[in-house]
């Protein structure tokens, strides 16, 4: 329809994908092959072959079913030029997709976990960034992740390597996030590390109110985050949802990943027209497309296709993501 043509020409701006997240069946039979790494196909024949991976990924039960071959997946990563032209593939797809902006998440814990060095991990995915930046005339953000479901000791081994490399003060990191497992290890595991970080002035944003429920969310606030990644279940609780509004606070929304982890049943279940009436900024975004069924386009069509948003929404949703990115404001202006 006309509106589909519309919102591919919308400016977009994704703040919520992880770059290993990006890594399709293909890419990952291709780096193991290279790498010399074995796929554990012995334990879990969904690794038998790229086309029973892939049929694997239409079945994940819960957000750790997937986590555990997004694990898996991401463990072929090796060399620096790994990270870069991982980086760089999702750059060229989001910016065909009307990309002209993105922030997107790594999690050295678990590559450093296996071995590898922060700096190769954060030099290669700053490689990319580059490219991108030069070659396609886009901005982009790295943001680290800290994630949820390894002891809180090994996030701190990555914040004092972060904070060794100067790469906050030199840009090649911007900010900070936390991902994972949601519900079961503390709410709060990363109070320290965040007061520290916001301290120095590191933007902090948290995955939260995903599977979990609004109380994630409120804790995420506390220790300092400005944006709540997913943050769906933030409906649940109406009074913080009065306070999110008031204070502007962006949620990224990432209705494939929420159908394909079964937070919702179907993209009708994302309360997108209950955030638009409570006055909840919300970007719109794809999480892990290469898991998820579709990359950032895909994930704007299926919420036309279900909620039937008119033009003038569109543009809110638009203004908002450009406003609420972490970019100068001579930037917003050239995107708006
Ligand atoms: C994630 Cl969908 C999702 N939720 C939480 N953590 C994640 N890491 C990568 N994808
Ligand atoms: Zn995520």
């Amino acid at each position: 329809s006309d509106l589909h043509e519309f919102i591919h020409g919308l400016p977009k701006c994704e703040h919520h994908v992880h770059l290993e997240g990006c890594m399709s069946p293909e890419l990952i039979f291709e780096l193991a092959q290279r790498n010399g790494i074995e796929l554990p196909a012995a334990t879990n024949p969904a690794y038998a072959s790229i086309a029973s991976l892939s049929a694997r990924y239409e079945h994940f039960t819960s957000l750790d079913d997937f986590l555990s071959f997004y694990f898996q997946g991401m463990a072929v990563l090796c060399n620096k030029a790994d990270f870069a032209d991982l980086a760089w593939w999702y750059f060229s797809k989001a910016h065909a997709d009307g990309v002209h902006h993105a922030e997107v998440f790594f999690d050295p814990q678990v590559h450093e976990d296996r071995g590898i060095p922060y700096e190769t991990i954060a030099e290669g995915f700053s490689e990319g960034c580059k490219r991108a930046e030069r070659e396609l005339g886009m901005s982009t953000r790295l943001i680290l992740c800290f994630v949820r479901h390894l002891p809180v000791d090994s996030a701190q081994k990555v914040y004092e390597n972060f904070l060794a490399s100067g790469h906050f003060q030199a840009g090649v990191v911007h900010g900070l996030g936390w991902s994972s497992t949601e519900v079961g290890p503390p709410k709060d595991m990363y109070r320290a590390q965040y007061a520290d970080a916001k301290a120095r002035g590191i933007p902090l944003t948290a995955h939260a109110g995903e599977e979990g429920d609004p109380s994630h969310i409120s804790v995420a606030l506390e220790l300092g985050a400005r944006r709540i990644d997913h943050g769906i279940r933030l409906i649940e609780d109406p009074a913080l949802m009065k306070r999110v509004a008031e204070e502007g606070i962006l949620l990224t929304v990432c209705p494939l990943s929420n159908v394909r982890l079964r937070c919702v049943k179907k993209v009708e279940e994302v309360p997108i027209r209950r955030f638009l009436q409570a006055g909840v900024k919300f970007s719109i975004n794809s999480d892990d497309p290469a898991y998820f069924g579709g990359y950032i386009l895909d994930n704007y069509c299926a919420v036309q296709e279900a909620h039937k948003l008119s033009v003038l929404e569109w543009r809110i949703i638009a203004e908002n993501s450009v406003q609420e990115s972490w970019i100068p404001n001579e930037r917003k202006a050239e995107l708006l």
